[in-house]
């Protein structure tokens, strides 16, 4: 398997760390949506990663269909997506929000980068910092210990985990760890790991690239 992107977006890591966890082999193909978006479009015509390319050629796109495919491939006893009831439930919610989470941290990030001075535009900025805030609050109040549902490692630490790390990379100042000690705390637990150290993003993978 190949996968699609560089680690300083949540999405390909969080895709990468679960590869990790399963023990899958895979190759990287770090291309960005930027410097790459022609050859990118090849692959995905969103130009978006991450995209999985199979043994078989075929190209899986987005997140959440990718690392359902590898919950499959996992089987029910080791998949980190619980197959049913309120822990289903749980862990999808955390999911939802950690996602969710990424989209406004990154739209931030790309207002500031694309339009600085008198282009920004404050208010965007202000409801997509609202929003950010507010879904780390949830998952603040939904946090639990040593993992987001207590006793079991599930992809919600996972996206958890990606999620803050990002906005630790983008956008620092939205994540007092004062103001988040249970997600502070669960960021530590996941950075160590070393599902989590195999994907770190390298030095050349922190500033976006810009297009050719
Ligand atoms: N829902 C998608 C979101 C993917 C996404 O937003 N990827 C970003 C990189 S972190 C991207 O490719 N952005 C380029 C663009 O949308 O133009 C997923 O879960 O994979």
């Amino acid at each position: 398997m190949i996968l699609v992107g560089q680690y300083d977006s949540p999405f390909v890591r969080r895709v990468a760390v679960t590869l990790h966890h399963y023990h899958m082999p895979f190759t990287r193909q770090p291309l960005s949506v930027f410097g790459d978006f022609k050859k990118m479009g090849t692959l995905n015509p969103l130009v978006r990663v991450p995209a999985l390319i199979l043994e078989t050629g075929e190209v899986l796109i987005d997140s959440g269909a990718i690392i359902d495919h590898l919950d499959h491939v996992a089987g029910q006893v080791r998949s980190l997506t619980p197959g049913n009831g309120p822990e289903r439930r749980k862990v999808l919610k955390a999911v939802a929000l950690a996602t969710g989470v990424m989209d406004k941290a990154m739209a931030t990030f790309f207002e500031r980068y694309y339009h600085t001075g008198k282009a920004l535009s404050k208010d965007w900025e202000q409801r997509c910092l609202f929003q950010l805030n507010a879904g780390l609050a949830e998952l603040e109040k939904q946090c639990g210990t040593p993992w987001f549902s207590d006793l079991h490692m599930t992809q919600a630490d996972i996206s958890v985990g990606c999620m803050i790390g990002y906005i630790k990379l983008r956008v620092p100042e939205a994540f007092p760890a004062d103001h988040y000690a249970k997600l502070h705390r669960l960021s530590t637990h996941c950075e160590m790991r070393e599902e989590f150290v195999a994907c770190r993003p390298g030095a050349d993978e922190k500033v976006p690239a810009r297009s050719k």
